[in-house]
C-alpha cells in the first residue's frame, strides 16, 4: 500500500490498482483530495496494472466539490483537470460508488470509463440548489451517457437517481450486492480487462446528443413547462444553455462554454445566497449549549390531540416516518373527519404514483382514532393541536400531566402564546416544549421548536432528533408571541394593512412581494389561508377591510371572492369591490389616496421584518440569524436565491438599512424605530453573519 497523502491511498488487489480515498464527513473534492486524486492516477497510470478502481471509505463516495473552498483563492489542480488525468488513463477506470455521488463526485466518476454502485447509491447533480451548474464537465458528459432529455432535468432539478434507475438510463454500469462494492468492482474491473472491452471515454460518445440536435424547439419546451418552478432563479436557465452547448458544439469548445457560465454564477448573488444557505440549514441542527452526544428520549409511540387540518397534517408526519400515533378528538364525527381527510391525502399521492395501495393501507394502520385522551398514557410524546386559546391550552396540559407516564413529551402546537405559561400548568415543565408546525403541516419542512424556560436538554435534543426523522428542518426558537417566523410576519403584515389604506390597492402590494420572489403577497396569502381565520361574526364591527369582507361572506378563496374576485379555477382578479370598500374606508377617514412607489411598498413590507428579526436576536430568542433565515425560506416561502432576511439584509448593508429605517420612522413613526443591535452593528460596519461567525 502507497499513502499519496493524508486522505488518498494507493494499493494493488492482485493486477487492479485501487484508489482509496478518506476525507470525511463526506470526501468532498478539497485540495487535499484533488491533489490525491491526481497522483494516485498519475502513479496507477505509469504502473503494470491492468485496470484501476476508485472507491471511497466512510459513509459516501464523492459528495462533490468542497463548498467551504468557493468563493476562497484556489490552491493545487483544478478538478476538471483532474477529471482529465483521469478520462485519459490507458486503462480502463471503474467509479466504485456507495452513499452518495453528487456533483464534482459524480463528474469525477463521468471521467472514468466505468460505473458500479450498490443499491442503494444515489447519483445526483445538485450544484442548481447553490445556484450553480455542474463546472467539471457534469453538463457535457451527463447527456452523453442518459441522452438530453433524462440530463436536463437531473441537472436542472439538482434530484439524485437511484442506482437501479441510473443502471435503467445507462449511468451506473452494474449494480452491485450491498456491502461487496470493493470486490465486486475489483472482479468488474478484471471482466472488462479479461473481455478486452475497447477503451471508451464518456467525452467521445455523441451517439445520443444526436436526436437532440437542430431542434432548439425541444429546448424550448423545457423551459417553458418549467417556468412557474424556475422564476426567479438564474442557475436553472444557465443549466439549460449548458446543455445546449453540449448538444451544438464540439466537447472542447462545450467544456469552455460551461466553464465560463459556472464563473458567471459562481460570481452571482444568487450563488452566494444559496451556498450561505446550505451552511445556515446545517448549522441550525447545532444547539451550543445541547452537545451533539445528549442523550435522548426513545420515541416509539406519539399522540396527537386534535384531528382538524393541523393535528392531521402532524399525525402524518410520524405514520410517515412508521411512528404509531393515537389521535385524540372530542366528538366521533370530528374525528372520523379528521381520519378522512388523512386517508384523502394519502389516496391522492396514491394516485400521483407516490404512494402504493398498500402503504396507504400501512400508514393509515399506524393512526388510531380514539375519544378518550386516557389512550395517552402509554404515549412517548403528545403534541396537542386544539383551539388557540390560552385558557384551552391551559386545561389541556393539566390534564395531559395527569394521564401522561413520566418521561413523556409534551409539546403544544401554538403559532403564538407563552410555552412557559402553558408548561406552568403541569408538575413537569422540565418536559415540556413547543412543536410549532407550518400548515399543511405533512408538506411545510419547517419546524420551530420552542424552547421553554424550564425545558430540559434531552428533551430538546430529542425534539432535534425527531425532527430530522421526520424530515423538518427544525429551529430552536425562544418563547416570544409568534415565536420567530410570525413575529416577523406581523410586522410586515401591519404595513401591508397600512399601505392599502393609504393608497395602494391590495394586488399593487402583492406584485411587489411576488417580484421579489415570495409564492406569493400578503394579500393573496390571507384569500388562501380565509380571511375569517380568527375572525368572529358575532363580534364582527365591520372596522378593519377584514371585517367588511368577511360580513360580505369575501371569506377568501373557498367564497369565490376575498380581496380578490376569483373564476371557478380559482385565478385571481383584481376587484372592483374590494376597490370600492377600502376607497369609502379611506374617505370615513379622511385620508387622500397618494401614489406610492414599488420602492417604498417593498421597503415598508421587508425593513421592519429585518428590525423584528434584529430584536429577536437581540432578545436571544433565535440562536443566529442565519436560523432566521432558515425559518424564512422554509416557512414562508422566502426565495431562497436572496438567503434569508438577515442575509438580505447584510447584502444591503445594515448602515443603509438603518438610514432607511430612520427616514421612514421620521415619516411614519415608531413601528421603523431600528432596533439597537441593529444601529450598534451598522455603526461598527459589522453585518448579521459576524455574530453568527463569533458565536
Ligand atoms: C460542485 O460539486 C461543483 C462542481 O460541479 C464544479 C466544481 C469546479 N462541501 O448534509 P450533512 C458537510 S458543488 C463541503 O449534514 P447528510 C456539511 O456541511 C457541490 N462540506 O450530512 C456537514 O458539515 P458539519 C455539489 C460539505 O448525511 C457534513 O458535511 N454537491 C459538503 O445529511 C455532513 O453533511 C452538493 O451539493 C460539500 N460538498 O447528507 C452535495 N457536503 O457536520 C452537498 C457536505 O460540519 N451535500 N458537507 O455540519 C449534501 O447534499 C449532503 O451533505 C449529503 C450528506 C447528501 C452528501
Amino acid at each position: 500500500m502507497t499513502d499519496i497523502n493524508s486522505v488518498t491511498t494507493l494499493t494493488r488487489e492482485g493486477d487492479i490498482a485501487v484508489v482509496t480515498l478518506n476525507s470525511p464527513p463526506v470526501n468532498a473534492l478539497s485540495a487535499n483530495v484533488r491533489e490525491g486524486l491526481t497522483e494516485a492516477f498519475n502513479q496507477a497510470i505509469a504502473s503494470d496494472a491492468a485496470a484501476i478502481v476508485l472507491i471511497c471509505d466512510g459513509r459516501t463516495f464523492i459528495a462533490g466539490a468542497d463548498i467551504s473552498e468557493f468563493g476562497k483563492a484556489m490552491t493545487g489542480p483544478m478538478l476538471p483537470e483532474v477529471i482529465e488525468t483521469i478520462e485519459n488513463s490507458t486503462k480502463p477506470v471503474v467509479a466504485a460508488i456507495h452513499g452518495t455521488a453528487l456533483g464534482g463526485g459524480l463528474e469525477v466518476a463521468l471521467g472514468c470509463n466505468y460505473r458500479v454502485a450498490v443499491p442503494s447509491a444515489k447519483l445526483g447533480l445538485p450544484e442548481v440548489n447553490l445556484g450553480l451548474l455542474p463546472g467539471a464537465g457534469g453538463t457535457q458528459r451527463l447527456p452523453r451517457v442518459v441522452g438530453v432529455e433524462k440530463a436536463l432535468e437531473m441537472i436542472t432539478s439538482g434530484k439524485p437517481v437511484g442506482a437501479k434507475q441510473a443502471a435503467e438510463m445507462g449511468l451506473v454500469d452494474e449494480v452491485v450486492a450491498e456491502g461487496q462494492l470493493r470486490e465486486q468492482a475489483v472482479a468488474f474491473a478484471r471482466k472488462v480487462v479479461a473481455e478486452g472491452r475497447p477503451l471508451k471515454k464518456v467525452r467521445e460518445n455523441d451517439e445520443k446528443l444526436a436526436p437532440a440536435r437542430g431542434h432548439p424547439e425541444a429546448f424550448e419546451a423545457f423551459r417553458k413547462a418549467n417556468a412557474r418552478k424556475f422564476r426567479g432563479f438564474l442557475a436553472p436557465e444557465y443549466c439549460i444553455r449548458a446543455v445546449e452547448a453540449a448538444v451544438n458544439q464540439p466537447f472542447e469548445q462545450g467544456i469552455q462554454t460551461e466553464r465560463q457560465l459556472f464563473m458567471e454564477l459562481m460570481m452571482s448573488p444568487q450563488s452566494a445566497a444559496q451556498r450561505y444557505y446550505f451552511f445556515a440549514e446545517r448549522a441550525a441542527a447545532k444547539i451550543p449549549d445541547v452537545p451533539e452526544d445528549t442523550a435522548t428520549r426513545p420515541i416509539k409511540k406519539v399522540g396527537v390531540l386534535g384531528a382538524g387540518t393541523m393535528g392531521g397534517g402532524i399525525a402524518m408526519n410520524f405514520a410517515n416516518a412508521g411512528i404509531p400515533v393515537t389521535i385524540v378528538e372530542v366528538k366521533q364525527e370530528a374525528l372520523d373527519r379528521g381520519l378522512g381527510v388523512i386517508r384523502k391525502n394519502y389516496e391522492r399521492t396514491a394516485s400521483r404514483g407516490g404512494l402504493t395501495a398498500e402503504q396507504v393501507e400501512q400508514r393509515m394502520s399506524l393512526l388510531t382514532g380514539s375519544l378518550d385522551m386516557n389512550d395517552f398514557a402509554d404515549v412517548d410524546l403528545v403534541i396537542e393541536a386544539v383551539f388557540e386559546r390560552m385558557d384551552i391550552k391551559k386545561d389541556v396540559f393539566g390534564k395531559l400531566d395527569a394521564i401522561c407516564k413520566p418521561g413523556a413529551i409534551l409539546a403544544t402546537n401554538t403559532s403564538y402564546l407563552n410555552v412557559d405559561d402553558i408548561a406552568a400548568m403541569t408538575s413537569r415543565p422540565q418536559d415540556v416544549l413547543g412543536l410549532h408546525f407550518f400548515s399543511p403541516a405533512n408538506v411545510m419542512r419547517l419546524l420551530e421548536i420552542v424552547r421553554g424556560e424550564k425545558t430540559s436538554k434531552d428533551v430538546i435534543a430529542t425534539a432535534m432528533k425527531l425532527g430530522k426523522q421526520i424530515n423538518k428542518v427544525a429551529v430552536l426558537v425562544g418563547v416570544a408571541h409568534g415565536f420567530v417566523g410570525n413575529r416577523m410576519l406581523a410586522r410586515r403584515q401591519e404595513q401591508a394593512q397600512g399601505l392599502i389604506l393609504e393608497g395602494a390597492m391590495p394586488w399593487d402590494v402583492d406584485k411587489v412581494l411576488y417580484d421579489f420572489g415570495m409564492p406569493m403577497g400578503p394579500f393573496a396569502m390571507g384569500d388562501l389561508a380565509g380571511l375569517d381565520l380568527g375572525w368572529v361574526k358575532e363580534e364582527s364591527r365591520g372596522e378593519t377591510i377584514r371585517d367588511v369582507l368577511c360580513e360580505m361572506d369575501r371569506r377568501g378563496q373557498k367564497t369565490g371572492a376575498g380581496f380578490y374576485d376569483y373564476d371557478e379555477n380559482r385565478n385571481p382578479r383584481p376587484s372592483p369591490v374590494t376597490e370600492q370598500i377600502i376607497r369609502d374606508f379611506m374617505a370615513k377617514k379622511g385620508v387622500e389616496p397618494r401614489q406610492i412607489t414599488d420602492d417604498e411598498i417593498l421597503d415598508r413590507n421587508i425593513l421592519p421584518m429585518i428590525n423584528e428579526g434584529a430584536k429577536i436576536l437581540e432578545e436571544g430568542k433565535a440562536i443566529r440569524a442565519s436560523d432566521i433565515d432558515v425559518v424564512w425560506v422554509n416557512g414562508y416561502g422566502w426565495p431562497v436565491y436572496r438567503g434569508g432576511p438577515m442575509f438580505y439584509a447584510d447584502q444591503l448593508g445594515l448602515a443603509n438599512v438603518v438610514a432607511k429605517l430612520k427616514e421612514y420612522e421620521a415619516r411614519y413613526g415608531a413601528a421603523f424605530k431600528p432596533a439597537a443591535l441593529l444601529e450598534k452593528l451598522a455603526a461598527e460596519g459589522r453585518r448579521f453573519a459576524d455574530l453568527d461567525k463569533a458565536s
